[in-house]
C-alpha cells in the first residue's frame, strides 16, 4: 500500500462514504518519465502525419492505377469502376471529374472512341442475336414481323434491324472510302510511273548530217501539215493537187479529222507546238466520233484509237484517253459474233457489224481481227477496264487453238464457225500486223505476254520454212502460200518485217539469225526502190525470168507514200548503227521530195518506173502519222523513243512498254 500512495496524488475527501485518498503534491520521477514519453509519442505521431500522409495517399492512388485490368478508359473515367465525382483521382488542379486538366483533352477523345466502339459493337451483336434468332421463333415477312414473342419482342426486332442496317450502311460507306483510296494511290503510281515516259529532250542528234536532215523531215511535215490545215481541215485526207478533202471507204462517208488524229503525235515529236495545239484543241472541242455509215474496225483502231492513246501516253492529258474510250466502246458490238472473232466493219449508229464482201465467203481477215491487241491491251490498262483487253484475249485463244496449215495461219477466218477460210498466207496484205503484235504484245506488257512470243516464234519458223526464199542474185523474200504454190512475190506491205525480224532478235533464240533475216529484208526492199526510175518502192514486186524485185503487172506499179520500207531503215538503224540505213532513208527522201512533193503537200504516184510521174492526188494520212514520223527518227539521237522504252503500233503511234522489261 505505502509504495500506490507515493505513487498517484489523492485529491477527493470522500466517495460513496468511504474517505478520500490523499492527494499528493508532486510527481515521482518515473511518473514523470512516463508523461514525458507519452508527449513524445505523441509530438511523433503529429509530426508524421502532417508531413507523411500525402505521399501516403500518393502510392495509394498508384497502386489503383496499376490494379486496374479494363484498359485505360478506367482511369479516364471515374464513374466506372467504383470512382464517383469529387473523389479525386488527380494530383494537383483537378475539374468536375477531378482529373488532371493535361489529361482532359485525351480523355475525350478516347470517350467519343468508346463511344463509337460500344456502337459499332452493339450493332454487331444485333446482326448475331437476329442471325440466332433466324429460323427459330420469329419470321420476317417482307418487313412485318410475326408470331413469337408478341409486339415487345417485334418492337426489339426492328430496332435490331435498324441498328443492322446503319452498320450496314456504315460499313459500306467505310468500304466504298477504302476502295476509292486503293483506286486513287494506283492512279497515282502509274502516273508516277509514266512520268519518266515524257519526252525528257527534243532528241537533237550529235552529227551534223542527221541534223541537217532531221530539219528537212520537219520542214516536210510543215509542208504537209499546212496544205491540209488550208484546204481540208477536219476531213479525213487531204487532195494536195485538189486542194479539197479526200476520204477512202475505210473511214466511211462522214469526215472524221482522220489526218489531225493520225499526224498529231509526229507533231509532238517534231516539237511543232503551234501545230499540235491546233490540233489538240480541234479533238477536244470540235472532234465528234459519229460516223454515219460502215468503218473499218482495223482502220479505226490503229489510227484513232492508236494515234489518241499514244498521245495521252506521251502528255498524260486525260482528254485523249477519255475520247480513245469512247471510240473503242463503238468498236464493241463489232465482237458480238459467235466466236468472238469480230467484224471487219462495224456501223456505228446501228452496232450492227459485217465483213467485206469480197473476203473469202464472209470471213474476217487476220490482219484486221489479229491487230487489236496492243491497243486494246494498252486502253485496259490506263482506264482500269479489263473489258478491252478481255476482247483481244477471246480472238488471241481462238487462234493459239485453232488447228494450222502445217504452222501456217491463213488469212481468212470466219467469225461464226471459227472455221478458216481460203488457204492463203501472208507476210504482206491480209496477214501483215498479225505477225507483229504478236511480237510487239510480248515487248509492250514488258515480258509478260510469253503466250504472244511463243506463238510469235511458232509463225515466223513455220513461215521461214514454207514461205521464204532466195532470188537468183541472192535476194531473199517471203511470197505468199497459196496451197500447192509459194509465189515469187513480195508486196510492199511486207517489207515492214524486215524490222519485225530486227527487233524481235532482242527476245528470242538465235539473234544473230534474225538479225540477219531482218537485215536481208530491208536490202531486198531497197533494191525494189533503187530498180525503179523515181527511186520510190513499187506496191508489189517479183521474182520471175530475169526481172528481180521489180512490179511485172501495171497495177502493181504505184507508190502511195507507204511507209514500211523505211520503218525497216529505221530499226535497222537503231539496232546496228549501220550508216547506210541512214542513207537509204535520204535517197528515199530525196525521191519522195522530187515526185511527190506538189504545192500543197504530197501526193502517191501511180507508176515508180515512168519518168514523168502521174500523181493519184491523195495524201495518205500515215504519211504524217508513219513515213515523215520514222524519217525523222531514223535521225534523232537513238535515246529519243527508244525502242528499249516504246513500242510503236502498225501505225507508228509509239505505246509505253511496261517497265519490267527494261
Ligand atoms: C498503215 O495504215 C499500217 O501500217 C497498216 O498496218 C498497213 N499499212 C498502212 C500503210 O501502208
Amino acid at each position: 500500500m505505502a509504495s500506490n500512495s507515493t505513487v498517484l496524488p489523492l485529491y477527493n475527501r470522500n466517495s460513496n462514504g468511504f474517505p478520500p485518498f490523499q492527494k499528493r503534491k508532486t510527481l515521482k520521477s518515473i511518473e514523470r518519465y512516463m508523461v514525458y514519453l507519452i508527449f513524445f509519442i505523441f509530438m511523433t505521431l503529429c509530426y508524421s502525419a502532417f508531413f507523411l500522409l500525402p505521399d501516403l495517399r500518393g502510392k495509394v492512388n498508384s497502386n489503383v492505377q496499376l490494379g486496374f485490368v479494363d484498359g485505360p478508359e478506367n482511369f479516364f473515367r471515374p464513374q466506372i469502376g467504383g470512382g464517383r465525382p469529387g473523389i479525386g483521382i488527380g494530383h494537383i488542379e483537378n475539374d468536375e471529374y477531378n482529373e488532371d486538366f493535361h489529361l482532359r483533352d485525351d480523355r475525350r477523345k478516347i470517350d467519343l472512341q468508346i463511344r463509337q466502339d460500344q456502337a459499332l459493337m452493339k450493332a454487331r451483336n444485333s446482326i448475331q442475336k437476329e442471325q440466332l434468332n433466324d429460323g427459330n421463333d420469329i419470321v420476317n415477312d417482307g418487313g412485318n414481323i410475326k408470331g413469337g414473342e408478341g409486339e415487345d419482342h417485334a418492337e426489339i426486332k426492328k430496332e435490331i434491324q435498324e441498328d443492322k442496317a446503319k452498320f450496314l450502311k456504315e460499313r459500306d460507306e467505310l468500304q466504298n472510302e477504302k476502295k476509292e483510296a486503293q483506286r486513287d494511290s494506283a492512279r497515282q503510281r502509274a502516273e508516277m510511273e509514266s512520268h519518266d515516259y515524257i519526252l525528257q529532250s527534243d532528241g537533237e542528234p550529235s552529227s551534223a548530217q542527221a541534223t541537217e536532215r532531221r530539219n528537212k523531215i520537219r520542214e516536210m511535215m510543215m509542208h504537209a501539215w499546212t496544205g491540209y490545215e488550208k484546204y481540208a481541215w477536219g476531213a479525213n485526207e487531204l487532195k494536195p493537187i485538189a486542194h479539197t478533202g479526200h476520204s477512202a471507204s475505210i473511214f466511211g462517208k462522214s469526215a472524221m479529222g482522220a489526218t489531225i488524229v493520225d499526224g498529231m503525235d509526229t507533231l509532238y515529236i517534231m516539237g511543232l507546238h503551234d501545230q499540235y495545239e491546233k490540233a489538240r484543241n480541234w479533238i477536244a472541242h470540235e472532234f465528234n466520233f459519229n460516223p454515219t455509215s460502215d468503218i473499218s474496225v482495223f482502220e479505226v483502231n490503229i489510227r484513232y484509237i492508236g494515234g489518241l492513246i499514244s498521245m495521252y501516253a506521251l502528255t498524260k492529258d486525260e482528254m485523249f484517253k477519255n475520247k480513245a474510250a469512247e471510240i473503242a466502246e463503238k468498236l464493241m458490238p463489232a465482237f458480238n459474233t459467235p466466236t468472238g472473232i469480230p467484224f471487219g466493219l462495224i456501223n456505228a449508229r446501228t452496232g450492227t457489224g459485217r465483213n467485206w464482201g469480197w473476203a473469202s465467203g464472209g470471213c474476217s481477215i487476220l490482219s484486221e481481227f489479229g491487230s487489236l491487241h496492243l491497243e486494246f491491251s494498252y486502253l485496259s490498262d490506263i482506264t482500269g477496264d479489263s473489258k478491252y483487253l478481255d476482247k483481244v484475249q477471246k480472238v488471241r485463244s481462238i487462234l493459239k487453238s485453232t488447228e494450222k496449215i502445217d504452222g501456217l495461219y491463213p488469212n481468212y477466218l470466219h467469225p461464226k464457225t471459227g472455221k478458216w477460210g481460203q488457204k492463203h498466207v501472208s507476210l504482206g496484205a491480209l496477214g501483215d500486223s498479225y505477225y507483229e503484235y504478236l511480237l510487239k504484245s510480248f515487248i509492250l506488257t514488258g515480258g509478260s505476254d510469253t503466250q504472244a512470243l511463243e506463238m510469235y516464234r511458232e509463225a515466223i519458223e513455220a513461215m521461214e520454212r514454207k514461205m521464204k526464199q532466195t532470188s537468183n542474185s541472192g535476194l531473199v523474200f517471203f511470197g505468199d502460200f497459196r496451197g500447192a504454190k509459194v509465189e515469187k512475190k513480195m508486196d510492199h506491205l511486207s517489207c515492214f518485217s524486215g524490222g519485225m525480224f530486227a527487233l524481235g532478235s532482242k527476245y528470242i533464240n538465235n539473234p544473230e539469225h534474225y538479225l540477219e533475216l531482218g537485215a536481208q529484208i530491208t536490202e531486198t526492199c531497197h533494191k525494189s526502190y533503187e530498180n525503179s526510175a523515181t527511186k520510190l518502192g513499187p506496191e508489189a514486186f517479183r521474182f520471175e525470168g530475169h526481172g528481180e524485185a521489180v512490179a511485172m503487172r501495171q497495177n502493181e506499179k504505184y507508190y502511195i507514200l507507204r511507209p514500211e520500207t523505211i520503218e525497216s531503215y529505221f530499226v535497222m538503224w537503231r539496232l546496228t548503227k549501220d550508216q547506210k540505213y541512214r542513207d537509204w532513208g535520204w535517197q528515199a527522201v530525196e525521191a519522195i521530195e522530187k515526185n511527190c512533193r506538189v504545192d500543197a503537200g504530197f501526193s502517191g504516184v501511180k507508176d515508180v518506173y515512168a519518168s514523168r510521174v502521174v500523181h493519184d492526188d491523195v495524201q495518205q494520212s500515215f504519211f504524217l502519222a508513219e513515213t515523215l514520223k520514222y524519217l525523222y527518227l531514223l535521225y534523232s539521237d537513238e535515246d529519243f523513243i527508244s525502242l528499249d522504252e516504246w513500242v510503236f503500233n502498225t501505225e507508228a503511234h509509239p505505246l509505253p512498254i511496261r517497265k519490267n522489261l527494261r
